[in-house]
């Protein structure tokens, strides 16, 4: 990825008003809209790993994910052109007590520019509201983002909602995001888990019965 070498070293220095020039500049020379988002996410977890170990802090979290809502207000529109042969309709939220949205938001960029409709509800979204918008709408699959633990109880709730309302047999349920795993999905009753928006989209291609 000689391409994005500057990019990385602007996004990792945290120079938050030279990165979407350099998004222009490498969109301008032919780089593909979908290697920012893999860029981001490393970039991510790079940014991420060094406030683990204390060497970061809270504000370089938020300019980092400002940054990266920046890049990828930037290439939604040219994502869209791509294949959107899928059709399908889609909920998705962070549940009650987690704020993360930036691996959400990849999964919603990817999925819209697929076909899907998405019917985003944001972040510390009440149990309540995703059942209520899956029957409103008539959505046949429902995607949760989590990056804390404490997120865990409430996608558990959403399931039990689903369940009481009769809602259940209609709605595929797909959880993601880095806290997330295959024994925590099985534990609340989802279909399925990633911690990779990529292959989120090729499950829920699957659900619609327009994967591969
Ligand atoms: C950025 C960040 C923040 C930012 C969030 C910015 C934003 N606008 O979203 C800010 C600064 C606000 C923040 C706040 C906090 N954070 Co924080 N944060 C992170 C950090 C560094 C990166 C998360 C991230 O965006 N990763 C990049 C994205 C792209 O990855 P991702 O979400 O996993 O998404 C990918 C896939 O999982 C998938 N995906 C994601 N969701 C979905 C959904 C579906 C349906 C599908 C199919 C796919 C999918 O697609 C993405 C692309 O492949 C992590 C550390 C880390 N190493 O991950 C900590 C981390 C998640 N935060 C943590 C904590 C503790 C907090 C705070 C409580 C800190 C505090 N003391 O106040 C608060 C949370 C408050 C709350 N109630 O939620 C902990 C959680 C620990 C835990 N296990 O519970 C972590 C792990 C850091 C740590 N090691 O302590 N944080």
């Amino acid at each position: 990825m000689e391409d994005l070498k500057k990019f990385r070293e602007l996004f990792l220095s945290f120079q938050i008003d030279a990165v979407g020039p350099e998004v222009k500049a490498c969109l301008d020379r032919g780089t593909a809209p979908k290697a920012f988002l893999a860029c981001c996410q490393e970039c991510m977890e790079e940014v991420g790993g060094k406030f683990d170990t204390g060497e970061y802090y809270l504000p370089e979290l938020v300019v980092a994910g400002e940054m990266f809502k920046d890049v990828s207000e930037r290439i939604k529109p040219l994502l869209k052109t791509g294949d959107s042969t899928s059709t399908g309709t889609l909920v998705l939220g962070t549940p009650q007590g987690d704020i993360h949205h930036l691996g959400k938001d990849i999964f919603k960029v990817l999925a819209e520019a697929s076909g899907f409709t998405v019917h985003d509800l944001g972040v510390d979204v009440p149990a309540a509201s995703f059942v209520d918008k899956v029957e409103a709408t008539g959505a046949t699959i429902l995607g949760m983002s989590a990056l804390i633990t404490a997120a865990f109880e409430p996608m558990g709730e959403v399931l039990r909602l689903l369940d009481e309302k009769g809602l259940r047999q209609m709605v595929r349920v797909i959880i993601g995001g880095g806290v997330t795993t295959r024994e925590m999905a099985d534990r609340i009753g989802a279909d399925a888990q990633t911690r990779d928006a990529y292959e989120g989209l090729k499950i829920v291609r699957t659900f619609t019965g327009t994967g591969e």
